[in-house]
């Protein structure tokens, strides 16, 4: 088809419904800015946007906080019962021999830029170990590479970006030749787009030549698997499970043999860790239980009630945060995939909306000038047949880098980091020299070369020099 019969069906298309302003511009483009605006014309749903305008534009449709829903059931820290005892040694067995098997890849969701952070480009370049200033794609590259050493097998890595980071996040990893993984062993993909509306339900353009889009939210990762090839490629290589994590948190254990196979003994599609929440309103999902399915709720739509509400001991009742760490089963992602046309449920945001007025001229909203459509991959949660919940320890496993100041900021990651380091060492029988206030009174770093946890410290203490008041040691 040529350009210009490509470009009338486009146009009978758009005005079929009722989103003909798209290409009201056109007519002063020259061909080289027209393609990539058909390019992204294209890429439209037709047959689904009237129906978003209706229910997400005109109305708010996102998913409603189900009228009866209870606290999710989870398996603990450390097993309570000889009959959990035994479960979980069998558990890491399992895991362990899956591991070696080369049946689990590392999966991050790094389609977020650090402009939170105050930072220019892929979140995944901050840098943020305490000493060596090791970025977040460094440290789980290092922790990739150490467990594929651990376990002596290879351990491939997906990452998921969006249009926004992609080839950024690309020449960060040429540049740092694949932090010794081997190109091969590293897929970095996009996620898809959607596009923006304004409260007429018209697409709003972010130029005369451009729709404006966002990403898809870190649901689209199920999708963009699939649509990508990284699933095709993991069936290559006989990956059956993925260890998914979020771009922000350097203290993820992102290879963990228990939480491998408890998922597999409970023939789980979609599994969770979930830590107790710092206090009712923390800003984390939390795990809720809905005609038996284990669901998420997130922080902002939980009832205020519910949030606050106590068992008798005091405790909260909705007490397990989500903290974006999951198994996903490769068979999952396919049975999901299977007709072609899977998607999950819309959330809404209301959003300033760089845009373009008739004339053309650009305008930067001061106030909210359109709507936003998100997903998110904890909704996928209910469609697995099982899930489990598998708790884990706040300062063992969950520090993200989100703000510049305050609560979940780098300072204070690069706190729990060596906090972290302390109690690893402090349990192999080291001695930590301690402030006043309890906290480590010199700067640590442990490389995942040097150890993935504290069992790891404890082989090698031999190897570990006096640690003094003030002092500064990388362990590697
Ligand atoms: C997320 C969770 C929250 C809690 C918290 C823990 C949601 C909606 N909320 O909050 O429940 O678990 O994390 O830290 O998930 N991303 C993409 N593409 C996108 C959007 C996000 O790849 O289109 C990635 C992003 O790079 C990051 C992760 O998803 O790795 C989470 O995104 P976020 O930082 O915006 O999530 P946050 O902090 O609102």
């Amino acid at each position: 088809m040529t350009q210009n019969a490509d470009f009338d069906a486009l146009k009978t298309q758009l005005n079929d419904i009722g989103q003909s302003q798209v290409l009201q511009f056109s007519e002063n483009l020259t061909p080289e800015q027209t393609a990539p605006l058909l390019e992204q014309v294209q890429k439209l749903d037709f047959a689904k946007i009237p129906g978003w305008v209706d229910q997400y534009v005109w109305n708010d449709g996102s998913l409603k906080v189900p009228e009866v829903f209870e606290p999710a059931p989870s398996y603990p820290v450390e097993p309570k019962t000889d009959e959990q005892t035994e479960k979980y040694a069998q558990a890491r067995k399992i895991g362990e021999s899956l591991i070696r098997e080369g049946k689990v890849a590392g999966f991050v969701v790094a389609g977020g830029q650090g402009t939170r952070l105050g930072f220019d480009g892929p979140k995944g370049n901050y840098p943020t170990s305490p000493i060596k200033k090791k970025t977040l794609f460094q440290i789980f590259a290092e922790n990739l590479l150490a467990a594929a050493k651990k376990y002596g097998t290879s351990i491939p890595w997906y990452i998921m970006t969006s249009p926004l980071n992609y080839d950024a996040t690309v020449e960060i990893f040429e540049n740092a030749d694949y932090y010794g993984l081997g190109k091969d062993n590293v897929f970095i993909f996009q996620q898809g787009t959607l596009p923006n509306f304004g409260f007429d339900g018209k697409i709003l353009l972010a130029g005369k030549d451009r729709i404006a889009t966002s990403p898809d939210g870190h649901g689209g990762s199920l999708k963009a698997l699939y649509n990508s090839g990284a699933v095709a490629d993991m069936r290559k290589r006989g990956v059956e499970l993925l260890s998914y994590w979020q771009v922000d948190n350097p203290l993820i254990h992102l290879i963990d043999p228990l939480f491998v196979g408890l998922h597999v003994m409970d023939k789980a599609g979609m599994s969770s860790k979930a830590l107790l929440k710092a206090g009712p309103l923390e800003k984390v999902g939390n795990f809720c239980q809905v005609d038996g399915k284990v669901t998420v709720i997130e922080y902002s739509d939980l009832p205020d009630e519910a949030a606050h509400r106590t068992n008798e001991d005091g405790s909260l009742a909705f007490e397990l945060g989500s903290i974006g760490i999951h198994m996903i089963s490769i068979a999952f992602i396919e049975k999901l995939n299977a007709d072609g046309d899977f998607a999950l449920p819309f959330h809404r945001a209301v959003k300033k909306i760089p845009t373009i007025d008739t004339e053309g001229n650009p305008v930067k909203p001061e106030e909210p000038n359109g709507i936003k459509l998100e997903t998110f991959v904890f909704d996928a949660i209910p469609m697995a047949d099982n899930s489990i919940i598998l708790q884990t320890r706040r300062e063992e496993e969950f520090a993200p880098v989100k703000n510049a100041t305050g609560v979940d900021s780098a300072e204070v990651t690069y706190q729990m980091m060596i906090d972290r380091s302390a109690a690893w060492l402090e349990k192999a029988g080291i001695t930590v020299p301690r402030k006043a206030d309890g906290s480590p009174d010199c700067v640590l770093e442990i490389s995942p070369s040097f150890a993935l946890d504290a069992a790891d410290v404890k082989a090698k203490v031999d190897q570990v020099p006096e640690i003094t008041a003030d002092c500064e040691i990388y362990l590697d």
